[in-house]
């Protein structure tokens, strides 16, 4: 399945979520995600603007926003449906299923009230799963789960990583793929959709454990399918849209050529 076109793995896809986000790469020939981590509302929705029409998913960090209100998160909607995007609030649940229930659908942020894809950690075990999907599900939400992550040293591997793709295969109605550095597809009856980070074309890392690699390692040699990019586009501000385009052309030029090596 990682081989085929965005739009035949959309027709085929069991989970709403997978196929119109399937749906809506194709239609805007983008397979970019820009992770906006910025920490005033002012930045975050003037970032969202400029790169919406060159993105499929925008990812948030919604708690890093020290001017956070609710006319942000209405903003964000506007511009999700302005520019045909979806929502991607990178809150990396970590806790047992009762305990993220509430993280997810209460507090301050209602994430599960705006948010179309979430993410979790397979640290706790299925229940993190059950409790997300109690909330999640009766919405059309879909779910990520961390199988691999990008920072040096990080401890998502070996059977990590493979009983977290077990727990993916189990809960296939509200997960639909996995933050990954690589392909998670085995069979051919199951479709994951890989989202990976740390990607850059200009450095390598970022001082802080942050690994880089660039669209083409990841779409053609790795098998992902969707690029998350946030400081190669937002991090000079007055290059925003030409960074973003610039990705959008590298990422959507890699699976094409993907597309091709395997017709
Ligand atoms: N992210 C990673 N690696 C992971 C999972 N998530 O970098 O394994 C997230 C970070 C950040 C973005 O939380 O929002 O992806 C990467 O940003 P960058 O391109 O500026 O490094």
């Amino acid at each position: 399945n990682t081989y085929k076109t965005y739009s035949e793995r959309g027709q085929q896809h069991p989970n709403a979520c997978a196929r119109s986000l399937f749906e809506l790469m194709e239609r805007k020939q983008s397979n970019l995600s820009v992770a906006v981590d910025v920490t005033t509302k002012k930045e975050l929705l003037s970032i969202a603007d400029a790169v919406g029409p060159f993105v499929c998913v925008l990812k948030t960090h919604i708690d890093i926003v020290e001017d956070f209100d609710h006319d942000l998160v209405a903003q964000l909607e506007q511009l999700a449906k302005k520019h045909d995007f979806l929502i991607f609030e990178d809150r990396k649940f970590a806790d047992i299923g009762n305990t993220v229930k509430h993280q997810y659908a209460n507090g301050i942020y209602k994430i599960a009230s705006w948010s179309h894809i979430t993410n979790a950690h397979t640290v706790p075990g299925e229940g993190i799963i059950k409790g997300l999907g109690e909330v999640g599900l009766p919405l059309g939400r879909g779910l990520l789960l961390l199988a691999e992550m990008s920072s040096k040293g990080a401890l998502t591997k070996g059977s990590y990583t493979s009983e977290s793709v077990e727990m993916a295969r189990r809960n296939k109605d509200f997960v639909f793929g996995f933050i990954a550095q690589h392909k998670m597809n085995e069979h051919d009856d199951e479709d994951f959709v890989v989202m990976s980070p740390g990607v850059g074309l200009d450095v390598k890392g970022d001082g802080l454990g942050q690994q880089y690699r660039t669209p083409h390692e990841v779409i053609v040699e790795s098998g992902g399918d969707i690029i998350i990019v946030g400081r190669g586009i937002y991090g000079n501000p007055d290059q925003v849209e030409a960074q973003a385009k610039r990705y959008r052309q590298a990422g959507w030029d890699a699976y094409l050529e993907r597309v091709r090596l395997h017709k």
